[in-house]
């Protein structure tokens, strides 16, 4: 079989995602690509790792051709909350990256996951059940970002046929890997200071509602996508994906459940706020559902418990 290759394989999905791809497909046949960031362990020792920079055009072509790759999974970006303080940066590995991604792709007749976000929706945009197609003034570097990759993604798709499809991931929660400068980090170190300390204190404010979902459904929805059969699909990118959606405050109180002593208070960071306001509440995922069968396993509670047994065991060790 042709190689996979996971670009951003160090990051909160990476990481995660290559070892799903390992365990399905085969250690040797998963390359994971990393940009300066030590890998795990695990990840490391598991199959073949290699840094590159993916707005280096050549850098990403070497890796395509020394390993035969037929997929490659575009992880690789910079996040809301650092794409604000650094949006020269964000630019530059978001947009050339993909570019450099697809053109790889074109000239070596790969196909491409090109993962979206909530982020690619504005103030503009419907709030409640965003459809699929709709508005899309996004008010963010990032988000800027992700717009302008669904639509290179899509033009790649129609002018040169390289097969790329996508999904707008919410904010996703893990236990694994920490994610790195987003605005939905809050739902995952809500948890470890949950375990740890019994109290957090979140940048967003409390009545904040945006979209989430869990590790173990993200990294379905990417394999499923990519090995979904083409003839049904009307979309490519992006689809909407939901799983579930909560505030600050509700997430809170299902983690008191578990643990009564906790306490959350509140200490908005303006920038990160702006982003979240500025983000649906919850998507309409049914063209998902309807054309590739998408349907999440975890709900808000079983996300919550799950979280909680699993991140209190590795705190431990
Ligand atoms: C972020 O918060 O920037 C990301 C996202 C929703 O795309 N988690």
């Amino acid at each position: 079989m042709k190689k996979l290759l996971v670009t951003g394989s160090v990051g909160q999905i990476g990481s995660e995602l290559t070892m799903y791809l390992r365990d399905k497909y085969g250690n040797d046949n998963v390359v994971a690509t990393g940009h300066r960031t030590k890998p795990s362990e695990k990840l490391k020792n598991s199959g073949p790792f290699e840094f590159i920079t993916v707005s280096d055009f050549k850098e990403v072509e070497d890796i395509v051709k020394k390993y035969d790759i037929g997929t490659i999974y575009h992880l690789a970006a910079v996040l809301s909350a650092v794409g604000e303080s650094k949006p020269q940066i964000c630019w530059d590995v978001n947009m050339n990256g993909l570019y450099n991604v697809l053109e790889v792709a074109r000239e070596h007749k790969a196909a491409v996951f090109v993962p979206s976000s909530i982020a690619a929706f504005g103030p503009e945009t419907p709030k409640d059940n965003t459809p699929q197609d709709t508005i899309q003034r996004a008010t963010s570097m990032y988000g800027v970002t992700k717009v302008a990759g669904e639509l290179l993604a899509d033009y790649y798709y129609k002018r040169f046929d390289v097969d790329t499809r996508g999904v707008r991931y919410p904010g996703i929660i893990s236990y694994e890997t920490l994610p790195g400068g987003g605005t939905t980090d809050y739902a995952v170190e809500i948890f470890y200071e949950a375990i740890k300390n019994k109290k957090y204190t979140c940048f967003l404010k409390e009545d904040t509602k945006l979209d989430m979902m869990y590790m173990s459904d993200a990294l379905k929805a990417a394999v499923d996508i990519m090995t979904a059969d083409t003839s049904k699909l009307k979309h490519r990118n992006a689809f909407n994906l939901c799983a579930f959606n909560f505030t600050p405050k509700e997430l809170a109180e299902k983690i008191k459940k578990f643990i009564p002593e906790f306490e959350i208070s509140y200490e908005v960071d303006s920038v990160r706020q702006d982003i979240a306001d500025s983000w649906p509440n919850s998507m309409d995922d049914s063209a998902a559902r309807e054309e590739w069968g998408w349907s999440p396993e975890f709900d808000l509670d079983e996300m919550v418990k799950d979280m909680i047994e699993k991140l209190t065991e590795k705190l431990k060790g």
